[in-house]
C-alpha cells in the first residue's frame, strides 16, 4: 500500500483516481465488513468445480477442479471495494487468476458480448465483456496473502476493481459467455446494469439507452 495505483481500464476516460480517492458519494469505511445476501455457502471440495459454459468457441464446457484450479497462474491486483449503499474498502491486494487468463485458456466465440458470472445458491451478476476482459479482474483466492476466509467468497471470488462490489461475486463457481446480455441477481433488483462507480451508476432508473439489454 502507499503507492499510487490506477483504477481500472478507463476505456471511458472515467477513471484514473488513485488508490486513496473516494469515487463520488462514498465514505471510507474503517476494518472489512462481511456485505452479502443469504448464507454463507459450505464449500465441498469434492463437489466443488470452476465451470466455463455457454458460447465457448468450440460449444463445449470447460472445468476446474479445486486443485487444478488452485494451480493456474497466480498474480496479485491492489484494489478498492466500493459497495452501492455507500461505504469502500481501499488498498486490499487481491491474489488470484486473472479473467484474462480463463479466457485464453476457454475463449469465448467470436459473438460473445457479455459474461454472467455464477456463484453458490444461484447468485450472478452480469459484465460486459470488455469489464470482464479488463487487465486487473481477477478470480481472487487470497486477500492480502491470506486464503479469502468463508464470509469473504472462499474459494473464489471476482474482483473487479472498476466497477461496484455487487459486480464481483464471492463463491464463484463459474462464468456463461453470452451472445446478449441479461440482468443478473442486483441488476433485476434495481440496480444499475454497468455500476462503474466514478460514474454512480447506482440504480436501473439511471440508465441510459445502450446500458441495459435490449427490453
Ligand atoms: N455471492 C455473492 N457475492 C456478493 C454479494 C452477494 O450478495 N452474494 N454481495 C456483493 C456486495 S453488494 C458487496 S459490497 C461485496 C462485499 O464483499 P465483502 O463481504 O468481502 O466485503 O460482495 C459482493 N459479492
Ligand atoms: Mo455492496
Amino acid at each position: 500500500m502507499g503507492q499510487p495505483v490506477e483504477h481500472g481500464s478507463g476505456e471511458d476516460g472515467s477513471q484514473g483516481a488513485s488508490w486513496s480517492e473516494l469515487p463520488p458519494g462514498q465514505r471510507l469505511q474503517r476494518g472489512w465488513p462481511v456485505t452479502h445476501y443469504g448464507p454463507v455457502p459450505k464449500f465441498r471440495p469434492e463437489r466443488w468445480e470452476f465451470r466455463v459454459f455457454g458460447a465457448t468457441t468450440d460449444d463445449e464446457k470447460h472445468g476446474w477442479t479445486h486443485d487444478e484450479f488452485g494451480a493456474l497462474p497466480y498474480t496479485t491486483v491492489v484494489a478498492d471495494l466500493h459497495c452501492v449503499t455507500k461505504f469502500s474498502m481501499l488498498g486490499a491486494e487481491w491474489g488470484g487468476v486473472p479473467a484474462t487468463t480463463i479466457l485464453e485458456l476457454a475463449p469465448p466465440a467470436p459473438a460473445v458480448t457479455h459474461v454472467m458470472v455464477w456463484a453458490e445458491y444461484g447468485f450472478s451478476s452480469n459484465l460486459r465483456l470488455s469489464d470482464f476482459a479488463a487487465e486487473r479482474t481477477l478470480f481472487a483466492t487470497h486477500k492480502d496473502g491470506e486464503l479469502l476466509t468463508a464470509e469473504h467468497g472462499f474459494p473464489v471470488r471476482l474482483v473487479v476493481p472498476h466497477l461496484y462490489a455487487w459486480k464481483g461475486p464471492k463463491w464463484v463457481r463459474g462464468i456463461e459467455y453470452m451472445t446478449a446480455d441479461r440482468r443478473g441477481f442486483w441488476e433485476e433488483r434495481g440496480y444499475h446494469n454497468i455500476g462503474d462507480p466514478w460514474r454512480e451508476q447506482r440504480y436501473s432508473y439511471q440508465e441510459e439507452p445502450g446500458d441495459g439489454p435490449e427490453p
